[in-house]
């Protein structure tokens, strides 16, 4: 879309699953003087994907992999002044990283297990939006800028042995929800996608790296692909300036709630 074009971009949670689809699928929609900003743990990977993208869609995107763990609030203060000059005024803010850990229920869940979900998506993502609207709020007139923020089916229901997971995308819903109201009188828009079922790397962060157990979540189903999510990403951010879309959820045909799945045995 010509409405991307030159954007600076940064997305979280780049290195795989929707944020790396949601890389290559900016690049590949909007080539011309594209940047983007990718980030995420694994800088290895990142670099990969920085790789894929210019092998694809040549050099009309600069691609920039920054390692950056989300959770710890130092590395989030430090991101944008230490980036590039080029690349130091965000437009779109894509927060995706985020995780769940295990299937135990309240009362058994490991306190480690905890802190990292809390500490990832509901620290990690306010501290990056912070780090973004201090940047967005002096762009144009009133501040300008998008944020997007993945939230997901579980932040609206809460189910069996997802509780610490559902009460953190709860708290990105609301958190959105709230700033969207304080940026009422800004150009910046806040917006929200949440999932139902992607099939990504996360059950098999959940299931601690058990690929077969986090194969059985898919049995029988089709679940979203990551791409799909990320071509909602990219229309949300591709729409015209007076347009916001506030709040998007997407389920794959089988599913109709968190724990609403038809499953053919
Ligand atoms: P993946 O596990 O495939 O990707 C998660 C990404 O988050 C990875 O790139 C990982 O990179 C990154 N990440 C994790 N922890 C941190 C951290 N501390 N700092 C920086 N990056 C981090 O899962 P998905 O693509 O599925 O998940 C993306 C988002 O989508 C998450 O917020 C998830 O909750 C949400 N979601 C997923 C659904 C699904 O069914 N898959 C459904 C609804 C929402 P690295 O390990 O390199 O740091
Ligand atoms: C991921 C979807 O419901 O499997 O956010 O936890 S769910």
């Amino acid at each position: 879309s010509k409405r991307l074009s030159g954007k600076t971009i940064v997305i979280t949670g780049a290195s795989s699953g929707i944020g790396r689809s949601t890389a290559v699928e900016f690049a590949r929609t909007s080539p011309d003087n594209l940047k983007l900003i990718l980030t995420a743990r694994r800088i290895d990977t990142l670099k990969q994907v920085a790789e894929e993208i210019k092998k694809e869609v040549g050099d009309g995107v600069k691609v920039l992999p920054i390692q950056l763990d989300v959770s710890q609030p130092d590395q989030v203060r430090n991101f944008i002044p230490s980036l590039p000059q080029e690349f130091q005024q965000i437009d779109i803010l894509v927060n995706n990283a985020g995780l769940v850990k295990g299937v135990d229920k309240a009362g058994d869940v490991n306190e480690d297990d905890i802190r990292v979900m809390w500490d990832t998506n509901v620290h990690g993502l306010i501290n990056m939006t912070q780090a973004a609207l201090q940047s967005m709020r002096t762009r144009g007139e009133s501040g300008q800028g998008d944020i997007i923020n993945i939230g997901s089916i579980a932040g609206r229901e809460g189910y069996p042995g997802g509780s610490i997971y559902c009460a953190s995308k709860a708290a990105v819903r609301t958190f959105t929800d709230a700033i969207r109201r304080e940026l009422i009188a800004t150009r910046i828009r806040v917006m929200e996608i949440d999932p139902g079922q992607v099939e990504t790397e996360f059950s098999v962060v959940r299931f601690g790296g058990d690929k077969s157990k986090a194969d059985a979540v898919y049995k029988g189903v089709t679940p979203l692909t990551p791409e799909d999510i990320a071509e909602t990403v990219v229309f949300v951010a591709g729409r015209p300036e007076n347009v916001v879309v506030a709040d998007m959820l997407v389920f794959p045909n089988h599913q109709a709630a968190a724990t609403v799945m038809h499953r053919r045995s």
